[in-house]
């Protein structure tokens, strides 16, 4: 169960958490275009601090402009109503869900003037796939099922309804003794995963997936700049799924995920089996960002 907090911001005002409702025939329920993110909020000495809200807020309204719809709010209304429901609810470190989604009006898939709505809510969340994963490192599955084409899902936008896709993956995954999917592209290149973006280490270099079948993430991005500081040689290419079999280092990474190792693949243990060096100090710099202990990227924290 979701940790409930007091109040969730919707369409401009607070209600309480259990009063946050929607009609059942809201029209994003049955047609699944609804856009979200996924924000986290960290606890730093200096107090609560949100890690790149800017970059979320962007995506949001990039999400939503990728798909024609207007948001009745501008990106500063949605900035600072964020930091409002992490300050009305008195949670220092939270994830938060902001959901913009085409509401109750008329039936059939072309939205016409339904009313575009929106919704803030934040909860404490722990680690997405347990707290062990982000030490041990978890089990991964190659999917039998495929990220969908470009120009079916465009994978730039976070968008409800794509996610169908990812839960096929997922449900296959854990129903077979895994923690999580890797889905592979049209092509038969890996792409990413369920809910994250993923990684490899070969011969000490960094290779991450292009910006072609996979969610432009924020945790990515901040990750080649970490291991850009770090003097690791960073290339964004395609890669296969035997290259990650002889990889030496393996790692998810997503706001929900932070940055999870994998230690094995298919049945095949990846390197130590464990986390990774280089995984292990992208790491530590990654979480010394978030909790406001590295000056270089203070201005990637947003003070509550
Ligand atoms: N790919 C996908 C498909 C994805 O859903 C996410 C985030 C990422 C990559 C990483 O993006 P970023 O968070 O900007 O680094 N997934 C969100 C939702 C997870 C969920 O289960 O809900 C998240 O991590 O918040």
């Amino acid at each position: 169960m979701i940790p409930k907090t007091e109040k969730i911001w919707m369409d401009g005002k607070f209600v309480n958490w259990d009063d946050a409702k929607i009609h059942v025939l809201t029209h994003s329920l049955h047609y699944g275009l609804a856009l979200f993110e996924g924000i986290r909020c960290y606890e730093t000495e200096e107090g609560p601090a949100v890690f790149r809200l800017k970059e979320h807020v962007e995506r949001l309204f990039k999400s939503a402009h990728i798909f024609t719809l207007k948001i009745p709010f501008t990106e500063t209304e949605i900035y600072d109503a964020i930091k409002e429901t992490i300050r009305i609810n008195k949670i220092n470190s939270c994830y938060i869900r902001p959901i913009v989604f085409i509401g109750y009006g008329s039936m059939g898939v072309y939205p016409k003037n339904n009313p575009i709505q929106v919704a803030i809510a934040a909860w404490s969340w722990g680690a997405y796939l347990g707290k062990d994963a982000i030490q041990n490192g978890i089990k991964v599955k190659t999917s039998s099922f495929i990220r969908n084409h470009v120009n079916s899902s465009m994978s730039r936008g976070k968008v409800a309804g794509y996610y169908v896709n990812g839960q096929l993956a997922k449900i296959e995954a854990v129903s077979c003794g895994f923690d999580e999917a890797i889905l592979l592209d049209t092509e038969g290149y890996v792409s990413e995963g369920s809910g994250e973006n993923i990684f490899m280490v070969r011969k000490g270099i960094l290779k991450t997936t292009p910006l072609t079948s996979i969610l432009e993430g924020v945790t990515r991005d901040t990750v080649i700049n970490i291991a850009k500081d770090l003097g690791i040689e960073v290339r964004e290419e395609r890669f296969t799924r035997d290259e990650l079999y002889i990889s030496d280092e393996v790692f998810f990474t997503g706001t929900a995920a932070e940055i999870t190792p994998i230690r094995e693949i298919d049945g095949r243990i990846i390197g130590s089996g464990s986390c990774g060096l280089v995984t292990g100090k992208i790491q530590n710099l990654f979480f010394d960002i978030v909790k406001g202990k590295s000056p270089k990227y203070k201005h990637w924290l947003d003070f509550v």
